[in-house]
Protein backbone atom coordinates (compact mmCIF):
# COMPACT_ATOMS: atom_id res chain seq x y z
CA UNK A 1 0.00 0.00 0.00
CA UNK A 2 1.50 3.51 -0.69
CA UNK A 3 2.11 6.29 1.85
CA UNK A 4 -0.91 8.21 0.67
CA UNK A 5 -3.22 5.39 0.98
CA UNK A 6 -2.04 4.95 4.66
CA UNK A 7 -2.59 8.71 5.59
CA UNK A 8 -6.07 9.07 4.25
CA UNK A 9 -6.71 6.25 6.21
CA UNK A 10 -5.15 7.07 9.25
CA UNK A 11 -7.24 10.23 8.96
CA UNK A 12 -10.19 8.77 8.87
CA UNK A 13 -9.78 6.22 11.34
CA UNK A 14 -10.51 7.93 14.52
CA UNK A 15 -13.89 9.64 13.09
CA UNK A 16 -15.06 6.00 11.83
CA UNK A 17 -14.24 4.05 14.86
CA UNK A 18 -16.77 7.01 16.75
CA UNK A 19 -19.49 5.76 14.37
CA UNK A 20 -19.25 2.49 14.63
CA UNK A 21 -17.24 1.41 17.76
CA UNK A 22 -14.26 -0.76 18.41
CA UNK A 23 -16.29 -3.91 17.15
CA UNK A 24 -16.93 -2.61 13.98
CA UNK A 25 -12.82 -2.05 13.30
CA UNK A 26 -9.91 -3.19 12.62
CA UNK A 27 -6.95 -2.24 11.25
CA UNK A 28 -4.99 -5.66 12.41
CA UNK A 29 -3.44 -7.25 9.46
CA UNK A 30 -4.12 -11.03 10.89
CA UNK A 31 -8.00 -9.98 11.02
CA UNK A 32 -8.26 -8.86 8.13
CA UNK A 33 -6.13 -11.26 5.90
CA UNK A 34 -9.29 -13.19 4.97
CA UNK A 35 -11.08 -10.73 3.77
CA UNK A 36 -8.37 -9.38 1.10
CA UNK A 37 -7.97 -12.77 -0.53
CA UNK A 38 -10.62 -14.00 -2.88
CA UNK A 39 -12.78 -17.41 -3.00
CA UNK A 40 -10.54 -18.93 -5.56
CA UNK A 41 -6.53 -17.82 -3.71
CA UNK A 42 -6.24 -15.61 -6.63
CA UNK A 43 -6.52 -12.56 -5.94
CA UNK A 44 -4.70 -11.58 -2.98
CA UNK A 45 -5.36 -7.49 -2.17
CA UNK A 46 -4.12 -5.15 0.87
CA UNK A 47 -6.27 -3.01 3.21
CA UNK A 48 -5.39 -0.13 5.56
CA UNK A 49 -8.71 -0.90 7.24
CA UNK A 50 -11.62 -3.99 7.77
CA UNK A 51 -15.21 -1.81 8.57
CA UNK A 52 -17.93 -3.73 9.71
CA UNK A 53 -21.10 -1.36 10.90
CA UNK A 54 -24.35 -2.58 12.21
CA UNK A 55 -26.49 -0.57 10.71
CA UNK A 56 -27.73 1.60 7.62
CA UNK A 57 -27.24 4.82 8.88
CA UNK A 58 -23.58 3.45 10.32
CA UNK A 59 -23.03 2.57 6.71
CA UNK A 60 -24.06 6.34 5.26
CA UNK A 61 -21.94 7.83 8.34
CA UNK A 62 -18.65 5.68 7.17
CA UNK A 63 -19.28 6.13 3.46
CA UNK A 64 -19.77 9.96 3.94
CA UNK A 65 -15.91 9.83 5.84
CA UNK A 66 -14.43 8.17 3.34
CA UNK A 67 -16.02 11.08 0.71
CA UNK A 68 -14.55 13.27 3.17
CA UNK A 69 -11.14 12.07 2.96
CA UNK A 70 -11.09 10.34 -0.91
CA UNK A 71 -10.51 6.80 0.95
CA UNK A 72 -12.01 4.12 -1.53
CA UNK A 73 -14.13 1.54 -0.19
CA UNK A 74 -14.86 -2.13 -1.31
CA UNK A 75 -17.99 -3.58 -0.06
CA UNK A 76 -18.03 -6.51 0.68
CA UNK A 77 -20.67 -9.73 1.68
CA UNK A 78 -19.79 -13.04 1.56
CA UNK A 79 -16.67 -12.78 -0.07
CA UNK A 80 -17.73 -15.76 -2.96
CA UNK A 81 -17.09 -13.44 -6.13
CA UNK A 82 -15.69 -15.59 -8.80
CA UNK A 83 -14.27 -12.29 -10.52
CA UNK A 84 -12.23 -10.87 -7.63
CA UNK A 85 -14.95 -7.87 -7.10
CA UNK A 86 -14.90 -8.63 -3.72
CA UNK A 87 -11.51 -7.76 -2.64
CA UNK A 88 -9.07 -4.63 -2.57
CA UNK A 89 -6.13 -4.30 -4.81
CA UNK A 90 -2.92 -4.63 -3.64
CA UNK A 91 -1.75 -1.12 -3.51
CA UNK A 92 -5.15 0.09 -3.70
CA UNK A 93 -5.84 1.28 -0.19
CA UNK A 94 -9.06 0.80 -0.32
CA UNK A 95 -11.04 -0.33 2.94
CA UNK A 96 -13.08 -3.12 3.04
CA UNK A 97 -16.42 -2.47 4.06
CA UNK A 98 -18.20 -5.67 4.99
CA UNK A 99 -22.05 -6.06 5.73
CA UNK A 100 -22.36 -9.26 7.42
CA UNK A 101 -23.45 -7.47 10.42
CA UNK A 102 -26.45 -5.80 8.72
CA UNK A 103 -28.18 -9.37 8.94
CA UNK A 104 -31.90 -8.52 9.84
CA UNK A 105 -34.86 -9.37 8.21
CA UNK A 106 -36.97 -5.86 8.45
CA UNK A 107 -40.22 -7.29 7.33
CA UNK A 108 -42.27 -10.36 5.74
CA UNK A 109 -45.78 -9.67 4.40
CA UNK A 110 -47.26 -12.60 3.26
CA UNK A 111 -50.13 -11.08 1.41
CA UNK A 112 -47.70 -8.52 -0.43
CA UNK A 113 -45.25 -11.62 -0.94
CA UNK A 114 -42.66 -9.30 -0.33
CA UNK A 115 -39.97 -9.47 2.21
CA UNK A 116 -37.50 -6.81 3.64
CA UNK A 117 -34.04 -8.09 4.26
CA UNK A 118 -30.65 -6.47 4.97
CA UNK A 119 -27.53 -6.62 2.83
CA UNK A 120 -25.74 -9.15 5.22
CA UNK A 121 -28.27 -11.56 5.31
CA UNK A 122 -27.01 -15.08 4.37
CA UNK A 123 -29.20 -16.62 1.28
CA UNK A 124 -29.99 -19.21 2.78
CA UNK A 125 -31.22 -17.74 5.98
CA UNK A 126 -33.88 -15.99 3.72
CA UNK A 127 -34.66 -19.23 1.64
CA UNK A 128 -35.65 -20.46 5.30
CA UNK A 129 -37.74 -17.97 6.28
CA UNK A 130 -39.43 -17.63 3.32
CA UNK A 131 -40.19 -20.88 4.23
CA UNK A 132 -41.34 -20.39 7.72
CA UNK A 133 -43.69 -17.69 6.46
CA UNK A 134 -45.21 -20.39 3.73
CA UNK A 135 -43.39 -18.70 0.38
CA UNK A 136 -40.76 -19.29 -1.88
CA UNK A 137 -37.08 -16.88 -1.91
CA UNK A 138 -36.26 -18.75 -5.33
CA UNK A 139 -33.36 -17.34 -5.46
CA UNK A 140 -30.86 -20.25 -5.13
CA UNK A 141 -26.80 -20.99 -6.02
CA UNK A 142 -23.99 -23.37 -5.15
CA UNK A 143 -22.35 -20.50 -2.67
CA UNK A 144 -26.17 -19.96 -1.25
CA UNK A 145 -24.94 -20.90 2.51
CA UNK A 146 -22.55 -18.04 2.66
CA UNK A 147 -23.07 -15.70 -0.18
CA UNK A 148 -24.92 -12.85 1.27
CA UNK A 149 -28.55 -10.89 -0.44
CA UNK A 150 -26.07 -7.31 -0.71
CA UNK A 151 -23.57 -9.40 -2.90
CA UNK A 152 -26.52 -11.48 -5.03
CA UNK A 153 -27.77 -7.94 -5.86
CA UNK A 154 -24.93 -6.70 -6.75
CA UNK A 155 -23.94 -9.05 -9.08
CA UNK A 156 -27.14 -9.67 -10.08
CA UNK A 157 -26.64 -13.65 -9.30
CA UNK A 158 -28.36 -16.00 -11.51
CA UNK A 159 -27.92 -19.79 -10.34
CA UNK A 160 -30.38 -22.81 -10.64
CA UNK A 161 -33.97 -21.03 -10.69
CA UNK A 162 -33.70 -18.42 -13.50
CA UNK A 163 -35.59 -20.56 -15.75
CA UNK A 164 -38.46 -19.99 -13.97
CA UNK A 165 -38.31 -16.98 -11.64
CA UNK A 166 -35.34 -14.72 -13.65
CA UNK A 167 -32.38 -13.36 -12.40
CA UNK A 168 -31.49 -11.41 -8.91
CA UNK A 169 -32.54 -8.04 -10.64
CA UNK A 170 -36.19 -10.00 -11.30
CA UNK A 171 -36.49 -10.59 -7.65
CA UNK A 172 -35.92 -7.03 -6.33
CA UNK A 173 -38.63 -4.41 -5.95
CA UNK A 174 -37.19 -1.62 -4.15
CA UNK A 175 -33.45 -1.09 -2.52
CA UNK A 176 -31.84 1.16 0.57
CA UNK A 177 -28.22 2.52 -0.63
CA UNK A 178 -25.62 4.71 0.69
CA UNK A 179 -24.68 6.59 -2.21
CA UNK A 180 -20.79 7.83 -2.28
CA UNK A 181 -21.51 11.14 -0.77
CA UNK A 182 -22.82 9.90 2.58
CA UNK A 183 -26.62 10.04 1.55
CA UNK A 184 -28.77 7.19 2.56
CA UNK A 185 -31.04 6.64 -0.28
CA UNK A 186 -34.84 4.88 1.00
CA UNK A 187 -35.68 3.30 -2.68
CA UNK A 188 -37.38 0.63 -0.29
CA UNK A 189 -40.80 0.45 -2.10
CA UNK A 190 -42.91 -2.64 -1.93
CA UNK A 191 -44.60 -1.93 -5.64
CA UNK A 192 -45.15 -4.28 -8.56
CA UNK A 193 -45.82 -1.28 -10.35
CA UNK A 194 -44.44 2.36 -10.30
CA UNK A 195 -43.89 3.93 -13.60
CA UNK A 196 -42.79 7.27 -12.36
CA UNK A 197 -39.31 7.55 -14.32
CA UNK A 198 -35.69 5.91 -14.51
CA UNK A 199 -36.26 2.66 -12.91
CA UNK A 200 -33.06 3.84 -10.78
CA UNK A 201 -32.49 1.14 -8.53
CA UNK A 202 -31.49 -1.57 -11.59
CA UNK A 203 -28.42 0.95 -12.18
CA UNK A 204 -27.25 -0.64 -8.58
CA UNK A 205 -28.13 -4.47 -9.34
CA UNK A 206 -25.47 -6.00 -10.85
CA UNK A 207 -23.51 -2.46 -9.94
CA UNK A 208 -20.89 -4.76 -8.41
CA UNK A 209 -20.38 -2.32 -5.55
CA UNK A 210 -19.69 0.52 -7.95
CA UNK A 211 -22.26 3.14 -7.45
CA UNK A 212 -23.25 2.97 -3.78
CA UNK A 213 -23.68 0.38 -1.31
CA UNK A 214 -26.86 -1.63 -0.87
CA UNK A 215 -28.14 -1.76 2.49
CA UNK A 216 -31.42 -3.44 2.24
CA UNK A 217 -33.49 -4.68 -0.36
CA UNK A 218 -37.16 -5.20 -1.11
CA UNK A 219 -37.61 -8.89 -2.27
CA UNK A 220 -40.30 -10.61 -4.39
CA UNK A 221 -41.86 -13.86 -3.01
CA UNK A 222 -43.79 -16.43 -4.48
CA UNK A 223 -45.81 -19.58 -3.47
CA UNK A 224 -43.99 -22.28 -1.74
CA UNK A 225 -44.06 -25.55 -4.21
CA UNK A 226 -45.65 -28.46 -2.91
CA UNK A 227 -44.84 -30.54 -5.79
CA UNK A 228 -41.55 -31.05 -7.08
CA UNK A 229 -39.98 -33.98 -9.18
CA UNK A 230 -36.31 -34.30 -9.94
CA UNK A 231 -34.94 -36.08 -12.77
CA UNK A 232 -31.74 -37.35 -13.80
CA UNK A 233 -31.58 -38.14 -17.35
CA UNK A 234 -28.69 -39.22 -19.38
CA UNK A 235 -29.14 -37.73 -22.87
CA UNK A 236 -28.29 -38.76 -26.17
CA UNK A 237 -26.46 -35.98 -26.97
CA UNK A 238 -26.11 -32.07 -26.07
CA UNK A 239 -28.95 -31.48 -29.26
CA UNK A 240 -31.05 -34.37 -27.75
CA UNK A 241 -30.89 -31.91 -24.05
CA UNK A 242 -32.47 -29.11 -26.52
CA UNK A 243 -35.03 -31.27 -28.02
CA UNK A 244 -35.82 -32.62 -24.16
CA UNK A 245 -36.25 -28.63 -22.89
CA UNK A 246 -38.64 -28.26 -25.36
CA UNK A 247 -40.33 -31.28 -24.32
CA UNK A 248 -39.94 -30.58 -20.56
CA UNK A 249 -41.68 -27.19 -21.18
CA UNK A 250 -44.66 -28.58 -22.58
CA UNK A 251 -45.23 -31.91 -20.73
CA UNK A 252 -45.28 -29.72 -17.65
CA UNK A 253 -47.28 -27.14 -18.32
CA UNK A 254 -44.39 -24.76 -18.58
CA UNK A 255 -43.41 -25.85 -15.03
CA UNK A 256 -39.79 -26.19 -15.28
CA UNK A 257 -37.99 -24.57 -12.65
CA UNK A 258 -34.57 -25.64 -13.43
CA UNK A 259 -32.56 -27.97 -16.43
CA UNK A 260 -29.04 -28.25 -15.58
CA UNK A 261 -26.65 -29.49 -18.11
CA UNK A 262 -23.89 -31.86 -16.21
CA UNK A 263 -21.42 -33.86 -18.40
CA UNK A 264 -19.19 -36.57 -17.70
CA UNK A 265 -16.37 -35.57 -16.76
CA UNK A 266 -18.25 -33.33 -14.02
CA UNK A 267 -19.61 -35.95 -12.62
CA UNK A 268 -16.35 -38.39 -12.37
CA UNK A 269 -15.01 -35.15 -10.44
CA UNK A 270 -17.85 -35.24 -8.38
CA UNK A 271 -17.58 -39.15 -7.40
CA UNK A 272 -13.30 -38.82 -7.05
CA UNK A 273 -13.97 -35.76 -4.38
CA UNK A 274 -17.12 -35.97 -2.94
CA UNK A 275 -18.04 -38.20 -0.22
CA UNK A 276 -20.36 -39.85 -0.19
CA UNK A 277 -21.36 -39.35 -3.91
CA UNK A 278 -22.43 -42.15 -6.10
CA UNK A 279 -23.25 -42.47 -9.62
CA UNK A 280 -26.99 -42.34 -10.08
CA UNK A 281 -26.89 -44.68 -13.16
CA UNK A 282 -25.71 -47.70 -13.84
CA UNK A 283 -23.58 -47.40 -16.93
CA UNK A 284 -21.36 -44.08 -17.49
CA UNK A 285 -22.67 -41.48 -20.32
CA UNK A 286 -21.06 -38.52 -21.80
CA UNK A 287 -24.18 -36.06 -21.40
CA UNK A 288 -26.61 -35.40 -18.43
CA UNK A 289 -29.38 -32.91 -17.58
CA UNK A 290 -30.85 -32.77 -13.81
CA UNK A 291 -34.39 -31.47 -14.17
CA UNK A 292 -36.67 -30.27 -11.59
CA UNK A 293 -40.60 -29.49 -12.18
CA UNK A 294 -42.05 -27.82 -9.34
CA UNK A 295 -45.76 -26.40 -8.38
CA UNK A 296 -47.41 -24.88 -5.38
CA UNK A 297 -50.27 -27.53 -5.55
CA UNK A 298 -49.88 -30.48 -3.84
CA UNK A 299 -51.50 -33.22 -6.37
CA UNK A 300 -50.22 -31.27 -9.55
CA UNK A 301 -49.40 -34.27 -11.75
CA UNK A 302 -45.67 -33.61 -12.18
CA UNK A 303 -45.01 -36.67 -11.19
CA UNK A 304 -47.24 -37.93 -14.45
CA UNK A 305 -45.61 -35.83 -16.65
CA UNK A 306 -42.24 -36.52 -15.63
CA UNK A 307 -42.81 -39.98 -16.17
CA UNK A 308 -44.50 -39.54 -19.10
CA UNK A 309 -41.79 -37.19 -20.83
CA UNK A 310 -39.28 -39.77 -19.85
CA UNK A 311 -40.78 -42.81 -21.43
CA UNK A 312 -41.85 -40.74 -24.39
CA UNK A 313 -37.78 -39.34 -24.89
CA UNK A 314 -36.85 -42.59 -24.54
CA UNK A 315 -38.84 -44.36 -26.94
CA UNK A 316 -37.36 -41.59 -29.33
CA UNK A 317 -33.92 -42.28 -28.18
CA UNK A 318 -33.46 -38.53 -26.88
CA UNK A 319 -33.03 -40.13 -23.14
CA UNK A 320 -30.73 -42.92 -23.10
CA UNK A 321 -31.23 -43.89 -19.24
CA UNK A 322 -32.31 -41.72 -15.97
CA UNK A 323 -33.82 -41.82 -12.82
CA UNK A 324 -36.67 -40.11 -10.94
CA UNK A 325 -36.27 -39.11 -7.22
CA UNK A 326 -38.55 -41.24 -5.22
CA UNK A 327 -38.45 -38.68 -2.41
CA UNK A 328 -37.25 -35.66 -1.17
CA UNK A 329 -34.19 -36.66 0.03
CA UNK A 330 -33.23 -38.73 -3.02
CA UNK A 331 -34.07 -35.10 -5.19
CA UNK A 332 -30.95 -33.21 -2.66
CA UNK A 333 -28.94 -35.94 -3.56
CA UNK A 334 -28.98 -35.27 -6.72
CA UNK A 335 -28.65 -31.98 -6.76
CA UNK A 336 -25.36 -32.29 -4.13
CA UNK A 337 -23.84 -33.95 -7.34
CA UNK A 338 -24.75 -30.96 -9.49
CA UNK A 339 -23.99 -28.35 -6.33
CA UNK A 340 -20.72 -29.97 -5.89
CA UNK A 341 -19.13 -29.49 -9.47
CA UNK A 342 -16.87 -26.49 -8.94
CA UNK A 343 -15.66 -27.66 -5.23
CA UNK A 344 -14.33 -30.85 -6.80
CA UNK A 345 -12.51 -29.22 -9.70
CA UNK A 346 -10.46 -27.44 -7.28
CA UNK A 347 -9.08 -31.21 -6.42
CA UNK A 348 -7.67 -31.15 -10.30
CA UNK A 349 -5.16 -28.50 -10.05
CA UNK A 350 -5.63 -25.18 -12.22
CA UNK A 351 -8.98 -24.46 -14.20
CA UNK A 352 -9.00 -21.57 -17.18
CA UNK A 353 -13.28 -20.69 -16.30
CA UNK A 354 -15.12 -19.13 -18.61
CA UNK A 355 -18.75 -18.52 -17.44
CA UNK A 356 -20.53 -17.60 -21.22
CA UNK A 357 -23.90 -17.35 -22.73
CA UNK A 358 -25.23 -17.96 -26.51
CA UNK A 359 -28.83 -18.77 -27.98
CA UNK A 360 -29.98 -21.71 -26.34
CA UNK A 361 -30.91 -23.21 -29.32
CA UNK A 362 -26.57 -22.66 -29.64
CA UNK A 363 -25.33 -24.46 -27.20
CA UNK A 364 -24.38 -27.59 -28.48
CA UNK A 365 -22.47 -26.02 -31.17
CA UNK A 366 -20.67 -23.66 -29.21
CA UNK A 367 -19.96 -26.39 -26.49
CA UNK A 368 -18.72 -28.63 -29.48
CA UNK A 369 -16.27 -25.68 -31.33
CA UNK A 370 -15.10 -24.87 -28.04
CA UNK A 371 -14.00 -28.06 -27.07
CA UNK A 372 -12.48 -28.25 -30.03
CA UNK A 373 -10.18 -25.13 -30.14
CA UNK A 374 -9.00 -25.44 -26.07
CA UNK A 375 -8.21 -29.11 -27.54
CA UNK A 376 -6.25 -28.16 -30.18
CA UNK A 377 -4.76 -25.11 -28.07
CA UNK A 378 -3.68 -26.95 -24.60
CA UNK A 379 -3.02 -30.81 -25.46
CA UNK A 380 -4.34 -33.07 -22.92
CA UNK A 381 -6.55 -30.27 -21.28
CA UNK A 382 -9.65 -31.47 -19.13
CA UNK A 383 -12.69 -28.60 -20.02
CA UNK A 384 -15.76 -28.94 -17.92
CA UNK A 385 -18.83 -28.14 -19.63
CA UNK A 386 -21.89 -27.45 -17.03
CA UNK A 387 -24.83 -25.52 -15.46
CA UNK A 388 -27.68 -23.36 -16.73
CA UNK A 389 -28.17 -24.70 -20.19
CA UNK A 390 -32.03 -23.83 -20.54
CA UNK A 391 -30.85 -20.38 -19.97
CA UNK A 392 -28.19 -20.79 -22.64
CA UNK A 393 -25.54 -20.64 -19.89
CA UNK A 394 -22.52 -22.67 -20.06
CA UNK A 395 -19.82 -22.73 -17.21
CA UNK A 396 -16.65 -24.19 -19.97
CA UNK A 397 -14.06 -24.56 -17.10
CA UNK A 398 -10.95 -25.98 -18.56
CA UNK A 399 -8.99 -28.37 -15.88
CA UNK A 400 -5.20 -28.62 -16.62
CA UNK A 401 -3.91 -31.68 -17.78
CA UNK A 402 -2.86 -34.36 -15.65
CA UNK A 403 0.28 -33.70 -13.77
CA UNK A 404 0.65 -30.17 -16.27
CA UNK A 405 2.54 -27.41 -13.94
CA UNK A 406 -0.39 -25.55 -12.24
CA UNK A 407 1.61 -22.00 -12.71
CA UNK A 408 2.39 -22.65 -16.12
CA UNK A 409 -0.85 -23.53 -17.10
CA UNK A 410 -2.62 -20.88 -15.20
CA UNK A 411 -0.38 -18.35 -17.33
CA UNK A 412 -2.36 -19.18 -20.39
CA UNK A 413 -5.36 -18.04 -19.09
CA UNK A 414 -5.95 -14.72 -20.74
CA UNK A 415 -4.89 -16.67 -24.25
CA UNK A 416 -7.23 -19.13 -23.65
CA UNK A 417 -10.21 -16.69 -22.94
CA UNK A 418 -9.24 -14.65 -25.58
CA UNK A 419 -10.20 -17.15 -28.25
CA UNK A 420 -12.99 -18.94 -26.28
CA UNK A 421 -14.69 -15.52 -25.79
CA UNK A 422 -13.79 -14.79 -29.40
CA UNK A 423 -15.97 -17.42 -30.31
CA UNK A 424 -19.14 -16.16 -27.81
CA UNK A 425 -18.73 -12.87 -29.82
CA UNK A 426 -19.01 -14.57 -32.85
CA UNK A 427 -22.15 -16.60 -31.55
CA UNK A 428 -23.84 -13.46 -30.37
CA UNK A 429 -23.45 -14.48 -27.10
CA UNK A 430 -21.95 -12.59 -23.46
CA UNK A 431 -18.36 -13.23 -22.35
CA UNK A 432 -19.99 -12.93 -18.45
CA UNK A 433 -23.55 -14.69 -18.08
CA UNK A 434 -23.52 -14.43 -14.36
CA UNK A 435 -20.81 -13.71 -12.32
CA UNK A 436 -20.25 -10.19 -13.48
CA UNK A 437 -16.91 -8.34 -14.37
CA UNK A 438 -14.84 -7.46 -11.20
CA UNK A 439 -11.23 -6.84 -11.80
CA UNK A 440 -11.04 -10.00 -13.99
CA UNK A 441 -13.00 -9.37 -16.89
CA UNK A 442 -12.46 -5.45 -17.24
CA UNK A 443 -10.00 -5.85 -20.57
CA UNK A 444 -12.96 -8.47 -21.75
CA UNK A 445 -15.53 -5.26 -21.28
CA UNK A 446 -13.85 -3.06 -23.29
CA UNK A 447 -13.31 -5.57 -25.92
CA UNK A 448 -16.83 -6.93 -26.31
CA UNK A 449 -18.78 -4.47 -25.39
CA UNK A 450 -19.86 -1.70 -28.07
CA UNK A 451 -17.94 1.81 -27.42
CA UNK A 452 -20.88 3.76 -26.58
CA UNK A 453 -22.18 1.30 -24.04
CA UNK A 454 -18.84 1.72 -22.26
CA UNK A 455 -18.86 5.35 -22.71
CA UNK A 456 -22.54 5.54 -21.25
CA UNK A 457 -21.58 3.09 -17.84
CA UNK A 458 -18.54 5.66 -17.74
CA UNK A 459 -20.96 8.52 -17.59
CA UNK A 460 -22.87 7.28 -15.15
CA UNK A 461 -20.07 6.52 -12.76
CA UNK A 462 -18.93 9.97 -13.37
CA UNK A 463 -22.19 10.90 -12.16
CA UNK A 464 -23.15 9.29 -9.08
CA UNK A 465 -19.27 8.67 -8.06
CA UNK A 466 -17.81 11.95 -9.02
CA UNK A 467 -14.59 11.39 -6.53
CA UNK A 468 -14.41 7.35 -8.18
CA UNK A 469 -14.46 6.00 -4.43
CA UNK A 470 -16.76 3.14 -4.67
CA UNK A 471 -14.87 -0.24 -5.51
CA UNK A 472 -12.45 1.20 -7.51
CA UNK A 473 -10.60 -0.43 -11.15
CA UNK A 474 -14.02 -3.07 -10.91
CA UNK A 475 -16.11 -3.28 -13.77
CA UNK A 476 -14.68 -0.31 -15.51
P1 LIG B 1 -19.26 -10.71 -2.58
O1 LIG B 1 -18.43 -11.74 -3.22
O2 LIG B 1 -18.87 -10.27 -1.23
O3 LIG B 1 -19.33 -9.42 -3.54
C1 LIG B 1 -19.63 -9.54 -4.89
C2 LIG B 1 -19.64 -8.14 -5.53
O4 LIG B 1 -20.70 -7.37 -5.00
C3 LIG B 1 -18.39 -7.33 -5.26
O5 LIG B 1 -18.15 -6.50 -6.36
C4 LIG B 1 -18.76 -6.49 -4.05
O6 LIG B 1 -18.03 -5.29 -3.98
C5 LIG B 1 -20.22 -6.23 -4.29
N1 LIG B 1 -21.04 -6.13 -3.08
C6 LIG B 1 -21.20 -7.06 -2.11
N2 LIG B 1 -22.11 -6.64 -1.22
C7 LIG B 1 -22.51 -5.42 -1.63
C8 LIG B 1 -23.44 -4.46 -1.13
N3 LIG B 1 -24.14 -4.68 -0.04
N4 LIG B 1 -23.60 -3.30 -1.82
C9 LIG B 1 -22.90 -3.06 -2.94
N5 LIG B 1 -22.01 -3.92 -3.46
C10 LIG B 1 -21.83 -5.08 -2.80
N6 LIG B 1 -23.07 -16.71 -9.10
C11 LIG B 1 -24.16 -16.84 -9.86
O7 LIG B 1 -24.64 -15.85 -10.40
N7 LIG B 1 -24.77 -18.07 -10.06
C12 LIG B 1 -24.30 -19.20 -9.49
O8 LIG B 1 -24.85 -20.28 -9.71
C13 LIG B 1 -23.18 -19.08 -8.64
N8 LIG B 1 -22.70 -20.17 -8.01
C14 LIG B 1 -21.62 -20.05 -7.21
C15 LIG B 1 -21.15 -21.19 -6.58
C16 LIG B 1 -20.03 -21.14 -5.77
C17 LIG B 1 -19.54 -22.38 -5.09
C18 LIG B 1 -19.36 -19.89 -5.59
C19 LIG B 1 -18.14 -19.77 -4.71
C20 LIG B 1 -19.83 -18.74 -6.22
C21 LIG B 1 -20.94 -18.79 -7.04
N9 LIG B 1 -21.44 -17.67 -7.70
C22 LIG B 1 -22.57 -17.80 -8.48
C23 LIG B 1 -20.72 -16.36 -7.68
C24 LIG B 1 -21.14 -15.20 -6.75
O9 LIG B 1 -21.49 -14.08 -7.55
C25 LIG B 1 -22.26 -15.45 -5.84
O10 LIG B 1 -21.79 -16.42 -4.93
C26 LIG B 1 -22.86 -14.27 -5.01
O11 LIG B 1 -23.85 -13.59 -5.73
C27 LIG B 1 -21.93 -13.25 -4.41
O12 LIG B 1 -22.44 -12.85 -3.14
P2 LIG B 1 -21.47 -12.41 -1.96
O13 LIG B 1 -22.28 -11.98 -0.80
O14 LIG B 1 -20.45 -13.44 -1.68
O15 LIG B 1 -20.78 -11.13 -2.60
C1 LIG C 1 -22.45 -22.78 -10.80
O1 LIG C 1 -23.35 -22.70 -11.62
C2 LIG C 1 -21.65 -21.56 -10.47
O2 LIG C 1 -22.23 -23.83 -10.18
C3 LIG C 1 -20.14 -21.75 -10.43
O3 LIG C 1 -22.01 -20.48 -11.24
C4 LIG C 1 -19.55 -22.13 -11.75
O4 LIG C 1 -17.44 -23.08 -11.13
C5 LIG C 1 -18.04 -22.23 -11.79
O5 LIG C 1 -17.43 -21.48 -12.55
ZN1 LIG D 1 -23.68 -20.87 -12.53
Amino acid sequence: MSGAAITKADNALERIRAIVGDKGVTTDAAEIAPFVTDERGRYRGASPMLVRPATAQDVAAVVAVCADNALPIVPQGGNTSLCGGSVPHAEGGEIVLNLSRLNRIRDIDPLNYTMTAEAGCVLADLQAAAEEADRLFPLSLGAEGSCRIGGNISTNAGGTNVLRYGMARELVLGLEVALPDGTLWNGLRALRKDNTGYDLKQLFIGGEGTLGIITAAVLKLFPRPRDTQTAWLAVRDLDAALELLVRAREASGDRVTAFELITRRCLDFVLAHTPGASDPLAEPHDTYVLIEFSSPEPESGLRQAMEGLFAAAFEDGIVVDGVLAESMAQGRDLWRLRESITESQKFEGGSIKHDISVPVSRVPEFVRRATELVGKELPGCRPLAFGHVGDGNVHFNISQPVGADKAAFLAQWERVNRLVHDLVFEMNGSFSAEHGIGQLKREDLLRYKPAIEVALMRRVKQAIDPQGIMNPGKIL
